[in-house]
């Protein structure tokens, strides 16, 4: 397998991590890396604003992350990023407008990430990223996707696309390293149609919609989990409220808080081991102050902590 050879970010990695982009030495914990551009419905509409989102993650470092000595505060592990080794991977290039080389080199990123044991977080570009991503977990037998949107992602196609952003849970369902389909803050309107809700729960897809979280807690979510589950958190970011994250494109009211998504990724390394993380639908055009920069920051911190805290820091 080839190492992937990315393109350096425009100033500085992520929260003023190493950047490595000739994976060959990769030699990590984590690899944090852009994959800025998902398959277009409409050619008029590429690129996207979604594909500045990872110059515009690192550009916000400073206000994520100030010293990689400080503890977060709010873990009960006195852990620092210090001691674990983080890279800025880079991003993955994009040659001649070539989309479909772009998902393949992105699949490939991830799939030689895992082979590496290094933890894949994949920084999107729109939810057509996941597509790739998810192929590439395929070193892995078992998965649970834990995928966080306000969206049920099970169209078969859209315009005649079918790796675009409203068909990722559809295409993972039919992967064989995929054992279980979490969709946790589902709600109100989307692509979605009939069908494709009836697909998804005909598949077994296990749909926590965000109404049933805001009675019920997100415990409830966590019970639900198979234990000693490998999980592969793939976030969309409209998946949160647009209290916490406006800086996205469809936005909808009623979403995940700050505090139950924490709930969850906590849930997740007590019940098992997460293997990876894609962010996707981040839209610096619509951010407000940076907060939806400095929340996506944080969060890629505090589930990397939280995972690599359980198994140990490196030596
Ligand atoms: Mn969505």
């Amino acid at each position: 397998m080839s190492a992937p050879k990315t393109d350096p970010p425009k100033q500085h990695g992520f929260v003023g991590l190493r950047v490595v982009t000739d994976w060959e030495k990769l030699d990590a914990d984590a690899v944090i890396f852009g994959i800025p551009y998902g398959k277009p419905y409409d050619p008029m509409n590429f690129p996207n604003n979604q594909s500045k989102a990872p110059d515009a993650l690192r550009a916000a470092s400073p206000r994520i992350l100030i010293e990689h000595d400080a503890i977060d505060t709010d873990l009960k592990t006195k852990n620092c990023v210090s001691q674990f080794k983080l890279i800025d991977g880079g991003d993955i290039p994009l040659h001649d407008k070539d989309v479909q080389r772009h998902y393949k080199d992105a699949e490939q990123a991830v799939r030689y990430a895992i082979r590496k044991g290094v933890i894949p977080v994949s920084i999107g570009g729109d939810d057509g990223i996941t597509n790739p991503v998810i192929r590439g977990l395929d070193g892995f037998t078992d998965i649970t996707i834990i995928q966080i949107d306000a969206h049920l992602d099970w169209r078969d196609e859209r315009f005649g696309e079918k790796d675009g952003y409203s068909s990722p849970m559809r295409r993972a369902s039919e992967l064989p390293q995929i054992s279980a389909i979490h969709q946790i803050g589902i709600r109100s309107f989307g692509s979605s149609r009939k069908i494709d809700l009836e697909e998804a729960q005909r598949w077994g897809a296990k749909i926590h919609s965000a109404q049933k979280i805001h009675t019920h807690g997100m415990k409830s979510v966590i019970d639900a989990l198979p234990k000693d589950g490998q999980f592969f958190v793939s976030l969309d970011v409209d998946g949160l409220d647009p209290t916490v994250i406006p800086g996205t494109i469809a936005l909808a009211p009623g979403g995940i808080m700050w505090w139950e998504l924490v709930e969850l990724f906590e849930g997740l390394v007590k019940k098992g081991k997460i293997v990876g993380l894609n962010v996707v639908e981040l839209a610096p055009k619509n951010d407000l102050n940076q907060i939806s920069m400095i929340a996506v920051g944080r969060l890629i911190l505090k589930l990397l902590m939280l995972q690599l805290s359980s198994s140990g820091p490196s030596s």
